[in-house]
């Protein structure tokens, strides 16, 4: 199966640059203390906020349609401008199938911030491996040409000039956090866990959608209509394709008001009161990837395959066509990877007892 590495499984493009987004890469790396903790987990709140800032929405146990893709005629009619052949590479969305969440659980009203990720840092003396290893991540470079490159990637990287703090273009610290790893997500869950007593995780495949449909089947929460998404999310619209505009006919007609990352919340929530599920930045989940799973998996709370070689991401970000932003769509990486485009919104599990 491809993409494996470094860039998306969906198709990238060559950056033809114009109005550069240049900034500084210190910009964005010193920071504000963390804030107090507000709220208690023994009441089990609509709303809770953690540590760092980073609230939280209990989402009510349920059931829910995963994955299953319309017809391609019916995609075809929907995404006019895309080649027939991606229409047919969507079989690890099928089959459709019935899952149960069993428990509550609080799931990160927004994604992961720059902020929240620096105080996280600060904090724990953790080195994201973006650095730690050396190699740093991708980033918006409107000098960078594909062409020049083997793998033709539309970012620039690896490159240790980019990182969780630097993907190239302004972030301020309630932007969505990019360029860190699944494994970075799991130190956040496990410093979080560690310092504060409760159970932090990475949704699972199946309570991320269920999070995301919020009770609709339709493409996205809002309905079928890839328009509405300039309403609801932050994806690859007019804003986006000033800068590729190679790509200009699968931008959306018309402006999310995001050409980048948008600060967290920009947009409406979904019923379940969570913002950017779709687009802004992809976010890791805990399940490896299997492209059968969904024929064999449990009905109940489904954990993923048991082992595998890449993580599954979803939810699409600011650089994601429409046709790959909807609900049900899957993408993978390593576990190592760090890109422009993904980031990560956690779990906090709610004790059964209380
Ligand atoms: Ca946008
Ligand atoms: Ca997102």
């Amino acid at each position: 199966m491809a993409g494996v590495s470094a860039p998306p499984r969906a198709a990238v493009g060559v950056v033809i640059g114009v109005l550069a987004a240049a900034w500084a890469a210190t910009g964005a790396c010193a920071g504000p203390a963390a804030r107090a903790p507000s709220g208690s987990a023994t009441v089990q709140p609509a709303t809770w906020t953690n540590s760092l800032g980073m609230v939280f929405q209990r989402i009510p146990p349920g059931r829910f349609t995963m994955g299953g893709t319309e017809a391609p005629e019916a995609l075809a009619r929907a995404f006019p401008a895309l080649e027939p052949r991606r229409f047919h590479e969507l079989a690890d969305e099928n089959p459709a199938h019935t899952v149960r969440i069993q428990r509550a659980f609080y799931l990160g009203r927004h994604e992961v911030t720059v902020g929240q990720f620096r105080r996280f840092l600060e904090a724990s003396g953790y080195q994201p491996e973006s650095e730690a290893d050396g190699t740093g991540g991708y980033g918006y470079n409107p000098a960078y040409d594909p062409a020049t490159t083997q793998r033709g990637d539309a970012f620039e990287g690896r490159d240790p000039r980019y990182s969780w703090c630097n993907p190239g273009f302004a972030q301020s610290d309630d932007h969505p956090v990019v360029n860190v790893t699944w494994n970075d997500a799991q130190a956040l869950a496990r410093w979080l866990s560690r310092t504060e007593g409760h159970h932090y995780r990475l949704p699972t495949e199946a309570e991320w959608e269920y999070a995301c449909r919020a009770g609709t089947r339709t493409r996205y929460p809002h309905g079928d209509d890839p328009r509405g998404l300039l309403k609801t999310a932050n994806t690859f619209d007019q804003e986006a394709a000033a800068f590729w505009p190679r790509w200009q006919q699968h931008a959306l007609p018309g402006s999310d008001g995001h050409a980048f990352t948008a600060p967290v919340g920009s947009h409406a929530p979904n019923a379940f009161g969570l913002h950017d599920m779709l687009g802004n930045a992809w976010e890791w989940v805990s399940d490896w990837h299997g492209d059968t799973y969904y024929a064999h998996s449990p009905s109940s709370d489904p954990q993923g395959p048991a082992d595998g070689s890449v993580r599954v991401r979803r939810g699409g970000s600011w650089h994601t066509w429409a046709f790959y932003a909807r609900c049900g769509y899957r993408n993978w990486n390593t576990p190592q990877t760090r890109y422009t485009l993904v980031g990560m919104r956690l779990v906090r599990e709610i004790s059964p007892a209380r």
